[in-house]
């Protein structure tokens, strides 16, 4: 009965690229040219609260794939026009750098499709007819490893707070922001002060542990919805959004003086260690990422200039 009732809806549902990607929520392409087989994992898939791209059509399918950026994709082994190993060297081929799970499926379940399966790309393989248990649980483990994988690509892997090829992207996606609803945010470098020394009198293993420490220190006195970056070796870069100049200013004032006067122990070793920062404020859209962090290096440098544990803007 519910299947039917499906049925009569399908046409709207299948091949149809009109999603909107919310928030974080997965998306999980199906492709299968047996329209029953569609609706059923469909429907076990949206019940667990993800969003599914329903393909028939092996040729739209790769369109939206590459429209949509799904965080999983299902694929029959028996498509018309391609099948899936094909399709699958296909998206491998374009876009292997990233990493999306992809599990085939099939009605044949020897030996050789499961290593055509494999070698073309798969990371996992069900035969048919699918035990829809298995097949969820087995869905939310691959999405669980995706979510950690797209994590570690935008985290310093010493300091665990973001790296610098993500301050590329939250600088952008500022920007956009500010061209949609005006307001502004500020931009500040922090370096740490003759960090050389620290690694020239204590070694490197201490130097490190200086970084850790000062970046979570960094991160617990910001609030959560400013972004803090390792930009560089010795340096990080804070972004603060609806933040002044001025407001900056003070906020980076009395971390220094907090950190300045913390002891940073490691092994009967204690050192204190202080920063030199320089911040910029940004409100005007048609600032370039390269023109915000150039003014805030500029600034830093003053501060570097005018005798260290200081900020300037
Ligand atoms: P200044 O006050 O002018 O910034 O002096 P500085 O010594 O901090 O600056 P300089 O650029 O001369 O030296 C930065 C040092 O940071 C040199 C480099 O070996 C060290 N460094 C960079 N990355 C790391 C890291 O991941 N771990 C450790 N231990 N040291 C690092
Ligand atoms: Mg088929
Ligand atoms: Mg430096
Ligand atoms: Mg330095």
């Amino acid at each position: 009965v519910r299947l039917s009732y499906e049925y009569e809806n399908f046409q709207t549902v299948l091949d149809c690229s009109s999603i909107n990607r919310k928030g974080d929520v997965p998306l999980i392409q199906v492709i299968d040219d047996d329209i029953s087989m569609v609706v059923l994992l469909k429907d076990a898939l949206e019940e667990q609260g993800w969003m599914v791209l329903a393909n028939t059509n092996p040729t739209i399918a790769i369109n939206q794939y590459y429209d949509l950026h799904p965080d999983c994709l299902i694929i029959d082994v028996n498509l018309p026009m391609k099948n899936g190993f094909q399709l699958l060297e296909e998206i491998q081929g374009n876009h292997h750098k990233r990493f999306i799970p992809k599990i085939m499926m099939s009605i044949q379940n020897d030996r050789e499709t499961r290593i055509a399966a494999y070698k073309s790309g798969a990371d996992d393989f069900l035969s048919k007819p699918i035990d829809l248990e298995e097949f969820i649980v087995r869905v939310e483990r691959h999405l669980e490893r995706k979510k950690i994988f797209d994590q570690s690509v935008l985290i310093d892997e010493l300091t665990q707070v973001y790296n610098r090829r993500h301050l590329a992207s939250v600088l952008e996606s500022s920007l956009d922001e500010l061209k949609r609803q005006g307001g502004y945010f500020s931009v500040a470098i922090i370096d740490l002060d003759h960090f050389k020394q620290v690694n020239d009198t204590y070694g490197h293993l201490m130097g490190d542990h200086v970084l850790v420490h000062f970046a979570q220190f960094l991160k617990e006195r910001v609030r959560s919805t400013d972004h803090v970056f390792r930009y560089g070796g010795e340096e990080f870069v804070v972004l603060f959004p609806g933040t002044t100049g001025e407001e900056t200013k003070a906020i980076l004032e009395r971390i220094l003086a907090e950190f300045s006067k913390t002891i940073i122990s490691k092994s009967e070793i204690e050192i204190t260690a202080t920063f030199s920062a320089g911040g910029y404020m940004v409100s005007n859209h048609e600032t370039s990422a390269n023109t915000i962090i150039e003014s805030a290096d500029l600034a830093l440098y003053k501060a570097k200039e005018n005798g260290r544990a200081r900020v300037e803007m």
